[in-house]
């Protein structure tokens, strides 16, 4: 028993947070580019131009852009066999709305896919993380409009041409069902409401929202049904954010509030992604929402027969739910809940919990049957260098050998698990806070919160822990 012999042990990053470079190479200004840094006390504003006197972390983030050959040795050296990136849409498209790509932004990720190669690393690639082109939200408020379905769709068939004998997996949308929740307005779904200013206050229509969610599921499918003609060794999955809770309480409402936080927030996207057709609860979240979805007949279609070929995720902490609302709360990735007395948190109010990444991992295995993949997981922290420049991150090892542990019991249970990257595997811009000192990587960026340092990288101690778990197929933890 144990991991598959094929398992892809590897790290993941976006190039909103990771690669900087924001106006080089003709690259256009993403929704990613819009946001300030947050502070302690105060969120991430959403800027419609760029303001002086304002600092906007993404625009340099780990200057990847400059530094690809030097990581990808050292992702090399940790024993990678995947990487996850992402290419940016405004690097091929800068508006969007091109008809011609721009073939410096296309050169770049050749560059890319060229150095993993010689390396022997394989690259998974997410095609939208978090990163509209600005203008498409400006121009057509992001998602809620049906035309951003095939302006995706044509940046999907020129990376698939360009990249079809370099690239092998896909990710169509990173965690979409973000979109379920207020916060995927802008980090999603590129929606700038009226009225909207903060990262974290947005100003919800849900109507455009959901109405939003469905371009995408659209747009996926036809991407999915584009690449396998391109290329039918293709793999193309749905990733999705997992937002685990456990009922507080064997209080009958627990459990049905825990059940409707599973549908409505875990299982939404992906039941339509997977399963082609959107779940038997989906009516009622609509009339709850107060929307009323246009789905088309071709719509179903697509739907259907775009299906996903694997299912990844992100898996960070798990929160509870309660019926009552007198209940202390604690922090999480996406979204905020109830505090579970038996777990300890982050730094940042994350809950962790192992034996959680090991329930849902059954759970969406049973419900799916196709095999799964974790494309997110790590632990958000603060790091110190020492005199001697070496960084004793013990906190993070801890976190990922139990969650490596509870893959490992998952496997044996029978779920079928194909590969595990790490995020943030070197260190880069916190997607919620815009903070650099939230680590989650195995290397380290002398970078500070306002891109003050030499960015130069440094292996802390986990570095070392990794590459020992990679060559003993996670058997030596
Ligand atoms: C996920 C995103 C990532 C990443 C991660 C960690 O939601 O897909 O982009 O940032 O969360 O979150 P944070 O950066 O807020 O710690």
């Amino acid at each position: 028993m144990g991991f598959r012999d094929d398992f892809l042990w590897g790290g993941a990053t976006a190039a909103n947070q990771f690669e900087g470079g924001y106006d080089e190479g003709g690259k256009g200004l993403s929704c990613a580019d819009m946001l300030t840094n947050g502070t302690g006390s105060s969120p991430r504003q959403i800027t419609r131009t760029l303001e002086k006197g304002m600092y906007y972390p993404n625009h340099v983030a780990s200057d990847f852009y400059h530094h690809y050959k030097e990581d990808i040795a050292l992702m090399a050296e940790m024993g990678f066999q995947v990487f996850r990136m992402s290419i940016a849409w405004t690097r091929i498209y800068p508006t969007g709305m091109e008809t011609e790509p721009n073939e410096e932004g296309l050169k770049f990720y050749d560059d890319v896919f060229d150095e993993l190669k010689a390396h022997g690393i394989e690259p998974l690639v997410t095609i939208s993380h978090y990163e509209l082109p600005f203008y498409l939200t400006e121009h057509y408020n992001g998602w809620s409009s049906r035309e951003l379905i095939d302006l995706y769709v044509k940046f999907c068939g020129t990376i698939f041409r360009r990249y079809k004998d370099k690239v092998k997996y896909w990710l169509t949308f990173n965690e979409i069902n973000c979109g379920t929740l207020a916060l995927g307005n802008y980090m999603s779904l590129g929606i700038l409401n009226e009225g909207t200013r903060s990262f974290l206050e947005q100003k919800d229509i849900p109507q455009l929202r959901y109405q939003g969610m469905h371009h995408q599921f659209v747009a996926s499918a036809m991407a999915v049904k584009l690449g396998h003609e391109i290329n039918p060794d293709f793999r193309i999955g749905c990733m999705i954010a997992l937002m685990p809770t456990y009922p507080l309480t064997c209080h009958p409402e627990d459990m049905l509030k825990f059940q409707k936080q599973w549908q409505d927030i875990n299982y939404y996207c992906g039941d339509v992604m997977v399963r082609g057709e959107y779940p038997h609860y989906a009516k009622r979240l609509w009339a709850e929402q107060g929307v009323s979805l246009e789905i088309t007949d071709e719509d179903r279609k697509i739907l259907k027969e775009g299906t996903v070929d694997f299912y990844s995720l992100s898996y960070y902490q798990t929160n509870c739910v309660s019926h009552s609302d007198d209940q202390s709360m604690t922090g999480g990735n996406l979204l905020a809940g109830v505090k579970n007395p038996y777990l300890k948190a982050s730094d940042w109010g994350w809950q962790i919990d192992p034996d959680g990444l090991r329930y849902t991992l059954n759970d969406l295995y049973g419900r799916y049957r196709i095999p799964l993949m974790i494309v997110e997981n790590g632990l958000g922290a603060y790091d110190r260098v020492e005199e001697d420049g070496s960084i004793h991150d013990d906190y993070r090892i801890a976190y990922l050998k139990a969650h490596i542990r509870a893959m490992k019991e998952a496997v044996d249970d029978g779920v079928d698990l194909m590969g595990y990257t790490p995020w943030g595997c070197i260190d880069i811009v916190s997607a919620s806070t815009g903070e650099m000192k939230k680590r989650y990587g195995f290397i380290y960026v002398d970078s500070d919160d306002f891109g003050n340092g030499s960015f130069k990288r440094s292996k802390k101690d986990s570095f070392r822990w990794y590459r020992k778990v990679i060559r003993s197929n996670g058997e030596e933890l």
